[in-house]
């Protein structure tokens, strides 16, 4: 279990004060300067050894994203930080905890994240239903500036850096970096195909790194106890601390930092004081937010939680945002709820995203009442296939993935309740 002495994230529960001087006694801010005097391409190879892997789904290095950008301006053209606080997905909440208890951690990263990338400015881009997570974000982005940490000749540093926050409308689609671009361009929210990716062609095509929250507010304190520290957490290619969010049939549901790779069950207990019922009453997980497939219970309980040991279950870790199902829960209506997640969200560009999340969900509503002929199931599966990996997005995979998960390991659920409905309608004509 991680020490307390451990944690990056000392006050993701909000006993203590948000505000700037609460914060600076928690360490934050502390000679920001200095850590930029170590250098830009020095901050990135020490993020670069430190393991840090992206934090909102994709897991992509984060220190190599950051030197794909540009060291010299082109035609005079800056270059731009994006954060993606846009927590949309469902089961993941983390980014909210640290946004409403500890801003101050991502406005530090921001600075020194954005220094180590030559970046002009940090948009920060929040989901609209976070209305009080904005006020405690901007209250804190306000208190930076009155301080000198941001803005003109930043912490002292010599280096000018703004830092804005934007509010989402609602829309699942603008988590996805490039749609989010459009939307802070101030048009609808619809991905753009990449190649070219952003750091390349980003904001008012700009070079544009987008990171989540989560993967900026580590950035400070990897630099004060060094990429080895956060390194030793976790396993190869696994590394360092991890905002797990624990929901669903747990006795204690929680967000908690842990160690990368801490295996399910040591999680669970340790920190959610175990399953509702007992082991033996564990029905199924899934462990990364709704985009990854599900995990069956008997399967998933000594798997180590990071990317690598829920990938070899068919599965991923995607933000850690952790659904546990109990053997009360109806998996087929469950994952037909998420289903219809997917179908409501899909911006509608691509063919095979906007009619397949559809058709899907149709299938999938008849699939819960068994009234769906047997040759469906394989039809269903075909159609999951046809819209993974042929999207201009992962919206279209996240919408196959779920779905995937249930036939593979429900099958016979699903062909049960088509028998039991036959039966019973033939029962009626007799
Ligand atoms: C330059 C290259 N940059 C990749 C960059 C790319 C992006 C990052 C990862 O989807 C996943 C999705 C959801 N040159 C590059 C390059 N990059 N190759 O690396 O890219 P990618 O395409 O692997 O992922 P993505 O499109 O960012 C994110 C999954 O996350 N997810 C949940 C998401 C929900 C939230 C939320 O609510 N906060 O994050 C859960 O699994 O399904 O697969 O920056 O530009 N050659
Ligand atoms: Fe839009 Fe879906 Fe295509 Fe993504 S996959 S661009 S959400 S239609």
């Amino acid at each position: 279990m991680l020490a307390d002495k451990d944690r990056i994230f000392t006050n993701v529960y909000g006993f203590q004060s948000p505000g700037l001087a609460a914060a600076q006694a928690r360490g934050d801010w502390d000679n920001t300067k200095k850590l930029m005097e170590v250098g830009q391409d020095e901050i990135i190879d020490e993020i670069k050894a430190s393991g840090l892997r992206g934090r909102g789904g994709a897991g992509f290095p984060t220190g190599m994203k950051w030197s794909f950008m540009p060291k010299e301006s082109k035609d005079g053209r800056p270059s731009f930080l994006v954060i993606n606080a846009d927590e949309s997905e469902p089961g993941s909440c983390k980014d909210r905890e640290i946004i409403r208890h500890d801003p101050h951690k991502l406005i530090e990263g921001a600075l020194v994240a954005g220094f180590a990338m030559r970046a002009r400015a940090a948009y920060i881009y929040i989901r609209g239903e976070y209305i009080r997570e904005a006020e405690a974000l901007q209250r804190a982005i306000d208190e930076a500036y009155d301080a000198g940490l941001v803005g003109n000749n930043a912490s002292g540093s010599g280096y000018d850096f703004d830092v804005f926050m934007h509010r989402g409308a609602g829309a699942y689609i603008c988590g996805e970096e490039t749609a989010m671009i459009e939307s802070l361009e101030g048009k609808k929210g619809q991905p753009r195909l990449k190649p070219p990716f952003p750091a390349g062609a980003g904001l008012y095509g700009c070079p544009t790194t987008v990171n989540n929250v989560e993967s900026i507010a580590v950035v400070p304190t990897i630099l004060r106890r060094g990429a080895e520290w956060f390194a030793s957490f976790g396993r190869e290619n696994n590394k360092g601390t991890k905002l797990f969010q624990i929901s669903g049939h747990v006795n204690k549901p929680c967000v908690v930092e842990e160690a990368m790779s801490i295996t399910f069950e040591e999680l669970i207990e340790k920190h959610c004081g175990g399953i509702r019922g007992g082991w033996d009453n564990l029905l199924a997980v899934i462990p990364g937010g709704s985009s990854v497939p599900l995990v069956p219970g008997e399967q998933i309980r000594s798997a180590h939680m990071d990317f690598d040991g829920l990938k070899e279950l068919g599965s991923g870790l995607g933000t850690a945002g952790v659904i546990v199902m109990d053997k009360s829960t109806d998996i087929v209506r469950a994952i037909s709820r998420i289903s219809y997640f997917y179908k409501h969200e899909s911006c509608g560009q691509c063919t095979p995203c906007r009619e397949g999340t559809g058709w899907m969900w149709r299938v999938m509503k008849r699939l819960e009442t068994g009234a769906a002929e047997v040759e469906e199931i394989d039809m269903l599966y075909n159609v999951t296939k046809q819209v993974e990996g042929h999207t201009i997005c992962a919206l279209g995979d996240a919408a196959a993935w779920p779905i995937q998960g249930l036939l593979k390991h429900f099958r016979p659920e699903l062909e049960r309740r088509i028998a039991e409905r036959e039966a019973g309608m033939a029962e009626a004509a007799e």
